[in-house]
């Protein structure tokens, strides 16, 4: 079966989906063809959203984002309950099946506008989780004072022993019960000193694709190497998300339904906390998206609008 570490980029195994570039004019002749009613309810939807979240940020309603680690009894609990509803109400293999649909284009191993992308969809992507998770919260503990919230986990944890043997979820390709996790001995998962050079040593990476803008260039190294193609500098290959996903197995080393896995979304808040931080140090720093690539479909979502976590929303205790 096709992993995520030896995805060759521009090339999507699973899909046989490769990308084409189109030339600008084509983006813009698309773009303009949008019905303006569609045009003007996105840019009205996109206000909304802005107003909310200064809105949170003024009252200093930031969601804190904790390390699963931090979890108490009662909060593994309560999580665990509202994926369970999830599941079965059918809102969690919706949610799988965003990210099965590779036209999204949200991998490097898609090519370089996946590649810029891949940060942003998948922030978008743990939005939408945690929304339907606090949703299912508050209809199974209406009366709860505390707020459930999207734990991350930082690799240099083993993994979440609370989550052993937690797959509620079917495949919802097949319908089938998933195949149990591998978590092969040594964990092929990140050290700290790992996760120190990805965002500290960024500048170091050669990916095999060239922006000649160095503000530009700098997010393409980063990116390049959260995602798991970078290299430490005795020239081993630097682990980082793709092999996170690998080193778990079952259904988390599939690139299409690794969603079906719960720790698919606090693997993905440790790559979205991991950018937070990097991003607090290289400000000047953005993905050259244009047109049609900024916008993280299926949702009203665009690269300005998940740029900032605390514009979102949430912020990360570290
Ligand atoms: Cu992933």
């Amino acid at each position: 079966m096709a992993t995520w570490a030896h995805l060759p980029k521009g090339h999507h195994p699973d899909s046989g989906f490769t990308t084409v570039e189109l030339p600008e004019s084509a983006v813009r002749d698309q773009l303009e063809s949008l019905p303006s009613m569609e045009a003007f309810e996105l840019a009205s939807e996109l206000k909304f959203l802005r107003e909310e979240a200064l809105a949170g940020r003024e009252a200093n309603l930031l969601q804190l984002r904790r390390n699963q680690s931090a979890f108490t009894t009662s909060q593994k609990t309560a999580f665990k309950a509202a994926i369970n509803k999830m599941v079965q109400d059918g809102t969690y293999a919706s949610l799988v099946l965003v990210h099965v649909d590779m036209s999204h284009n949200m991998h490097g191993s898609m090519g370089d506008t996946g590649l810029l992308r891949f940060l942003g969809w998948h922030r978008q992507y743990l939005m939408e989780f945690e929304k339907l998770l606090i949703a299912a919260d508050r209809d199974l503990r209406p009366a709860a004072t505390d707020r459930l919230y999207l734990p991350y986990w930082n690799w240099n944890d083993p993994f979440p022993e609370w989550l052993e043997d937690y797959l509620p979820a079917r495949h919802p390709g097949t319908g089938a019960a998933v195949s149990a996790r591998v978590k092969n001995s040594p964990p092929e998962k990140p050290t700290s000193k790992d996760v120190t050079l990805i965002i500290d040593k960024f500048r170091d990476q050669l990916p095999d694709t060239n922006f000649p803008d160095p503000n530009v260039a700098d997010y393409v190294r980063f990116t390049w190497a959260l995602e798991g193609w970078g290299r430490r500098p005795d020239g081993s290959s630097l682990p980082s998300h793709n092999h996170v996903h690998d080193w778990v197995g079952g259904i988390m080393s599939n690139p299409s339904y690794s969603p079906t896995d719960p720790i698919f979304w606090l693997h993905h808040a440790e790559i979205d906390r991991i950018w937070s931080v990097w991003q607090s140090r290289n400000q000047h720093a953005h993905p050259p998206l244009k047109a049609k690539d900024r916008i993280f479909d299926p949702w009203i979502a665009t690269y300005d609008t998940v740029k900032s976590t605390e514009g979102m929303g949430y912020t990360y205790q570290t």
